[in-house]
């Protein structure tokens, strides 16, 4: 099969989960072409499997903003003709199912078309997509998908609460390999903090929904009781927020760490003894499962998909949205018990490997079959 996947190519959760479908699928034999602005993160191109397609927006001056989804279609029409593509498979409706729909469109003047699978994966339905500007193109453009996923059951439920969705939305949650976990060389503990210290950890695109000063007022609290240090990883325009805090927090400048955007991620995480994730909104929270994988217990809000993933009182702690006071609470209890931390690391670990790969792969082939039959 000939599957073409147009995804985010950024740190984002959406182009991760694409980019780790794509590369999963290519290691089954699937010829994949990813069809993007730029070579997604953390592709591995050297796959004889794996094609990369980038969209080139010509520029000209009488342009306010570049035609974007203009080239993109085009792009997807060319690779279909040109690699005799199978299905199409947008992840985040926004401007991929759109663009894919054009695309077919063109195809069909020629007598050609081709199957297309949108996958639905939070923004692109809680925020961004509910925008008047976009609404009516996002939900006409989920409607003409072929096939229609949501990565939790929570992003579901909003689908259909927002938006009028004539077709079946099944639900294939987000996976993590747990292999890759295997035979990671564990970073130095000595790097990031004191033996006789805990390690916080936040790993987000902080944007605003992400709520970073809340995981910066949770250390503060925390830090106050028990002996340790923060680490986030990540870029996004609210760093503008963590540097603000350091400023008029002198004292924890050196008990937090800025790392950026990691290639080391699971060497990280797997040093940490705590995930925090107060997040406003969040569909699934990948970068939870991440933490789970890495024996990494989380303490969350209870947003969106985050209940399907984090366990109350198993797998970390919940409480609801901006209760910080909560938050810190359970972080304190989590870090202050050795037998409590212990417990909720394995129980982190055994959540995530419910979540592994090869459960989904599997989900996603079969979806893949029943959509090319049906069409
Ligand atoms: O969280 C973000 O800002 C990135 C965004 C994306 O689409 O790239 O993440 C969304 O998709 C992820 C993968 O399916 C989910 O794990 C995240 O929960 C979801 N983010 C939100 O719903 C805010």
């Amino acid at each position: 099969m000939k599957i073409g996947i147009l995804c985010y190519p950024t740190y984002g959760g959406s182009g991760i989960v694409a980019t780790e479908l794509g590369m999963s699928l290519a290691n089954k034999g699937y010829e994949v072409h990813f069809i993007s602005s730029a070579l997604p993160a953390r592709l591995d191109i050297t796959n004889p499997n794996i094609f990369f397609h980038r969209v080139n927006v010509q520029t000209y001056p009488l342009f306010q903003y570049q035609p974007y989804d203009i080239a993109l279609s085009s792009m997807i029409y060319r690779v279909v003709n040109l690699y005799k593509l199978d299905l199409l498979h947008a992840h985040y409706a926004i401007p991929y199912a759109y663009a894919a729909f054009t695309a077919k469109q063109m195809l069909q003047e020629d007598n050609n078309d081709i199957p297309l699978v949108t996958t639905l994966h939070g923004t692109d339905i809680t925020l961004v997509g509910q925008h008047p500007s976009y609404k009516h193109a996002v939900e006409f453009s989920i409607n003409q998908s072929d096939a229609i996923t949501s990565v939790s059951e929570s992003l579901k439920r909003d689908t259909l609460q927002f938006f009028k969705i004539k077709k079946e939305i099944q639900v294939i949650t987000n996976f993590i390999d747990n292999s890759e976990f295997d035979e990671l060389n564990e970073c130095q503990r000595t790097q990031f903090a004191n033996p006789d210290e805990k390690i916080l950890i936040h790993v987000s695109n902080l944007r605003p929904v992400k709520r970073v000063d809340e995981v910066l007022q949770i250390f503060k609290n925390v830090q106050k009781k028990v002996k340790s240090k923060l680490i986030i990883i990540g870029e996004g325009p609210d760093m503008e927020k963590v540097n603000q805090f350091l400023e008029e927090n002198p004292d924890l400048i050196s008990k937090i760490r800025l790392l950026g955007k990691v290639n080391d991620l699971y060497r990280i995480l797997q040093l940490s003894d705590v995930f925090l994730l107060p997040s406003e909104q969040e569909s699934f929270g990948l970068a939870a499962l991440e933490a789970m994988a890495a024996n990494t217990p989380v303490i969350s809000s209870n947003a969106g998909g985050i209940p399907e993933v984090n366990i109350q009182g198993e797998t970390g702690y919940l409480a609801e949205i901006g209760n910080v006071e909560a938050m810190s609470n359970y972080t304190i209890k989590l870090l202050s018990n050795e037998e409590l931390l212990t417990k909720m690391k394995k129980n982190a670990k055994e959540q995530a490997i419910k979540f592994d790969l090869k459960n989904i792969l599997p989900i996603y082939e079969e979806m893949y079959r029943t959509t090319i039959e049906k069409f």
